[in-house]
């Protein structure tokens, strides 16, 4: 049976929007962080500034997500269409990681929060990389959050390389390809290691996958929001949990 409104959570707990079940929560929650650029214009400030807002964000939703007892949460931080952006942007962007990590990684740790990152390395600055290396290992023996930074990530590239591998097997003759199934794609994805989203977010208005995990959301629950990035609270959150647990009890029905 289910245990609805098991729980209080937020900042507000006296207003029923807060309220949330502890059960039903996403195993694997997956943001698109869109509307940084959006944000700063619409407030007549450089692009830039935006970004640097929308660190603010996943620090906030990061925290969020570990109080709900979510276990995975894959943050889209930087496309490999993105490097068609200005060179000048995309360097600001590049320093990013090791700002959000010099400020972070400290509370990171002690929140026993494991950060990971999903992405093709050898195309970043090295002094991107080996924040982010620096922060992979240092929570590596993490048991709580997994955090997991997808960064110069194509779900396209991801494919086209997991299906290289395969045939490459099959060439060697180790592989029939008769007997490939999903889960042998799958174990080539980046993702591997992590289980399908339960629940995709996108902010800013956009209604579209714009080439993130489309192998691993054929089932997941997609839920959209016209709120910017950088303006994403803890009580969005929830609403999204929210929704996604409204249509599970719904399923359940049925
Ligand atoms: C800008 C909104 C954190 C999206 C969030 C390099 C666009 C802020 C990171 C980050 C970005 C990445 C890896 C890591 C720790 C932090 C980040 C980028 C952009 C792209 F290990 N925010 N953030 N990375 N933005």
């Amino acid at each position: 049976m289910l245990q609805r409104l098991k729980a209080l959570f937020g900042s507000r707990p006296k207003e029923s929007r807060t309220l949330l079940e502890t059960d039903n929560v996403p195993q694997h929650i997956a943001i698109i962080m869109d509307g940084n650029g959006r944000w700063a214009q619409s407030r007549g400030l450089p692009r830039v500034a935006g970004h640097h807002a929308g660190m603010k964000a996943v620090k906030r939703i990061t925290v969020a997500a570990d109080r709900l007892g979510v276990k995975y949460l894959t943050l889209y931080a930087f496309s490999t269409e993105n490097w068609k952006r200005p060179k000048a942007e995309v360097e600001f962007l590049m320093k990013l990681p090791q700002e959000f990590l010099s400020i972070e990684l400290d509370e990171l740790i002690e929140k026993n929060v494991q950060v990971r990152m999903m992405g093709y390395k050898s195309e970043l600055p090295g002094h991107t990389l080996s924040a982010v290396e620096e922060a992979v290992e240092k929570t590596a023996h993490n048991t709580g959050l997994v955090l997991n930074f997808a960064l110069n990530y194509g779900s396209r590239k991801e494919m086209i390389e997991a299906v290289r591998q395969l045939a490459e097997s099959a060439r060697e003759g180790s592989l029939n390809p008769q007997d490939i199934e999903e889960k042998d794609l799958s174990a080539k994805l980046l993702s591997a290691e992590i289980p399908d989203p339960d629940l995709l977010i996108r902010t800013s208005g956009e209604l579209r996958l714009s080439n993130f995990m489309l192998w691993q959301c054929a089932y997941s629950e997609l839920w959209f929001t016209d709120v910017y990035w950088p303006e994403f609270t803890e009580d969005h959150f929830h609403e999204a949990v929210r929704e996604y647990q409204r249509r599970a009890r719904r399923y359940g029905g049925l």
